[in-house]
């Protein structure tokens, strides 16, 4: 098995990845390494490269491979917000405060798959070998829910309903009926196997994956 090294202080992160990578063929760890400063930057590669460069002083083996993916909720109508500013945000205002920020919205907003209250997840995943650096992205498209609902997941996922799912695991139209539904649940309400299916950070995995050259 090849061990990957993900740099990241969110257990809840290394679980999903793990679900995912293990079958795989890959042993998931937790790094730990202190002193990783984020930069200010809009975009989420910049960020995930930026902890990677660092990391690269601190390998655990010289031919370790180490793993960082970086996501944020984007809330359309917040003009994005809170994005890259996602972990602070959710330390500082919350869950709650994501609700409260979409509180002027009409009550009919709430019900229905609205336009106002879009939001996507984006991950991006960024996997340093010996052999090169890979950068993997994915989007998991979905809306702010009217209440906080479910006690699984972490982060935001108390607030996110993803949009359901065709045959083929793509997101359908904003207010459309697909094959795979979470039934107007939020992540945190529904168990780890039916996140992964609608998940930036698997999507994000999966294309970093596809870029890994098979004789690795
Ligand atoms: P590291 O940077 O140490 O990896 P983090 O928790 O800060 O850990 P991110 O920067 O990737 O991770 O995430 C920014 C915020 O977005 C953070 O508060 C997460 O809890 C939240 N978040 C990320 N992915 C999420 C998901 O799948 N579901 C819910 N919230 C998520």
């Amino acid at each position: 098995m090849t061990r990957i090294h993900f740099l990241t202080s969110n257990e809840g992160k290394v679980s999903e990845a793990a679900l995912h990578l293990e079958p795989l063929g890959y042993q998931v760890v937790q790094l730990h390494v202190d002193g990783i400063v984020e930069p200010q930057s809009d975009d989420l590669e910049t960020v995930a490269r930026a902890k990677i460069d660092q990391a690269k002083a601190h390998l655990p083996t010289e031919d370790a491979w180490i793993l960082v993916e970086d996501a944020g909720l984007f809330v359309t109508s917040l003009d994005g917000f809170p994005g890259v500013y996602s972990a602070y945000a959710l330390q500082t205002i919350g869950c709650a405060g994501i609700l409260r920020l979409l509180s002027h919205l009409h009550s009919e907003d709430l019900k229905v798959e609205s336009g106002l209250r879009a939001a996507e997840f984006r991950a991006v995943a960024c996997l340093h070998t010996p052999h090169g650096t890979m950068v993997g992205h994915g989007t998991c498209p979905g809306r702010i829910a009217a209440n906080v609902d479910g006690e699984g997941g972490f982060g935001f996922d108390p607030v996110f309903i993803p949009r359901d799912l065709d045959l083929a695991g793509q997101p359908v139209e904003a207010g459309q009926q697909g094959e795979v539904s979470t039934h107007g649940r939020t992540f945190a309400a529904v168990d780890s196997a039916t996140k992964a299916a609608f998940s930036h950070r698997i999507r994000a995995l999966t294309d970093l994956l596809s870029q890994v050259p098979s004789n690795l």
